[in-house]
């Protein structure tokens, strides 16, 4: 008789976990103008989805500087590898490739500033994790198509594609093809480009945008395939674990109702085809969009693994008179037990441990925690003559969802890695703050556009150092 042994959990993280930082290029680069770049949609967002778009590019607009990654990204990566970092996760900003989204040919200067990252990267020894589109589609494809209500986004972004992976593919294993693309259902214009508020949107018009961006994905992750064999393109997922506000079956079915509309982004992107209960979701709500048989055969090309952002858990409730409260794009009802950050955002380690059981028992594909960290306001003092900032609070939140994350893989979920958000602060997405802090890594900019732009280590940044040094052992 055969005996099947079952080794008992380590609770460890694997050898060779990623861990590391993630920024976004319209958060960090600056030089918004310069290098040949477009405009793009982040350019017309001085307060991010706090007021409306303005009609041009404005001075109060902080990321018109960020915290001028253009010019500092030797140093900042060599900061990155201080800490010991395996792998940087940031985004290409499609309109300094594409300017205005629909050129003929891209802008050579827009490469090759990439070309100078991925070197220094290389001298480190950092892996980088690309996103191809994170929160910043040309202006141009916003304004005079409509953003990605238009199926010709589809072939700009296919095109856009095949330059990056033509030029960057022998350096860039790991890609994700929209940042957190489940958050258009909140945010029309920040996340697809749709120049009309969500109010007066028509679901068909959202959802005929949302299918043209899960086609683009689809065709993305073929193409990086048949172009770059050996690489893995992820979907990346704005993850909020969905809990009924009390056991009453009602509250229950409503959560269920309010997780699916997250889940059908992963289960296309895992499964490749739409599930039954969006099916019905169209039905019942005489949603009808177009899906060619072409688009059909495009959505099979699934992808290698899944990664998400995850920030807070919310409630949801049957209830019309419960009121939602802030959170990160969507947010949701409060949930009475939790504390939140000075921003509102609940915090919930155990929630981590939520998600990455669920997804990885939904989808059985490896999962990459791409995103998470704590925006916070920092107070800059002096330590033996050294500015920095004593962060506990941050460090006790990332200790407590790493913590999670080690508790994920006890249970049996692949994880690849762990970027935290914001590893270098960054200009916020929601607000266009930079006194919203995530960094380990503190830069002297002010919410104002004063401040010389130094770069201070934080508390935090010895501590990640050790974190990553004793792959995860020093967590507490
Ligand atoms: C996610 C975005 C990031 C990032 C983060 C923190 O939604 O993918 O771009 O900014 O949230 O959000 P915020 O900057 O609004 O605090």
């Amino acid at each position: 008789m055969s005996q099947t042994t079952i080794a008992p959990a380590t609770g460890a993280f694997p050898d060779g976990f990623l861990w590391g930082g993630a920024t976004a290029a319209n958060q960090i680069e600056g030089a918004y103008a310069s290098g040949g770049k477009g405009l793009s949609i982040q350019d017309v967002m001085p307060r991010g989805i706090t007021t409306e778009p303005t009609e041009g590019p404005t001075p109060e607009n902080l990321k018109q500087v960020g915290i001028d990654f253009y010019n500092r990204y030797a140093e900042d990566i060599a900061l990155f590898a201080e800490m010991g970092f395996k792998v940087y996760r940031f985004s290409i900003a499609w309109s300094r490739i594409f300017p205005n989204g629909d050129d003929a040919e891209p802008n050579e200067e827009g490469l090759a500033f990439y070309d100078r990252v991925l070197d220094e990267l290389e001298k480190h020894g950092i892996e980088p994790l690309v996103t191809i589109s994170h929160y910043e589609t040309p202006l141009n494809l916003a304004r005079a198509y409509g953003g990605w209500r238009n199926r010709k986004l589809i072939d700009f972004y296919e095109r856009y594609c095949q330059v990056l992976f033509e030029r960057f593919g022998t350096r860039v294993k790991y890609w994700l093809t929209f940042n957190e693309i489940n958050s258009v259902i909140h945010e029309p214009f920040m996340s697809g480009g749709i120049p009309v508020p969500r109010e007066e949107l028509t679901d068909s018009d959202l959802y005929q945008a949302i299918h043209h961006e899960l086609v683009a994905s689809a065709r993305a992750t073929k193409l990086a395939h048949e172009i770059m064999p050996g690489a893995q393109v992820g979907c990346m997922i704005l993850a909020m674990p969905v809990y009924p506000l009390t056991p009453s079956p009602d509250d229950v079915v409503r959560a269920m109702d309010t997780a699916h509309a997250s889940y059908a982004f992963g289960d296309i992107h895992c499964r490749g085809a739409y599930p039954g209960y969006l099916r019905r979701f169209f039905r019942d709500n005489g949603i009808t969009i177009e899906i060619t048989e072409q688009d059909r055969e495009d959505l099979t090309h699934t992808v290698d693994f899944v990664s998400f952002s995850y920030y807070m858990s919310i409630c949801e409730s049957a209830d019309p008179g419960q009121e939602k409260g802030p959170g990160n794009i969507m947010g949701g009802i409060p949930n009475p037990t939790l504390e939140a950050s000075e921003w509102g955002w609940q915090i919930d380690p155990q929630g981590l441990r939520v998600v990455m059981n669920d997804y990885w028992e939904r989808w059985g594909k490896p999962l990459f925690v791409v995103e998470n960290g704590l925006g916070a306001k920092d107070q800059l003092v002096e330590i033996d003559g050294e500015p920095t900032v004593l962060d506990d609070y941050r460090i006790d939140y990332l200790n407590d969802h790493l913590v999670q994350v080690r508790e994920a893989i006890e249970d049996g979920a692949e994880v690849m890695g762990y970027t935290s958000w914001g590893c270098i602060d960054v200009v916020s997405a929601s607000t266009a703050q930079l006194s919203k802090r995530y960094g380990f890594i503190y830069v002297d900019r002010n919410d104002d556009g004063s401040g010389t732009l130094d770069r201070y280590k934080k508390k935090s940044f010895g501590w990640y150092r050790d974190v990553i040094a004793s792959n995860g052992a020093t967590l507490s």
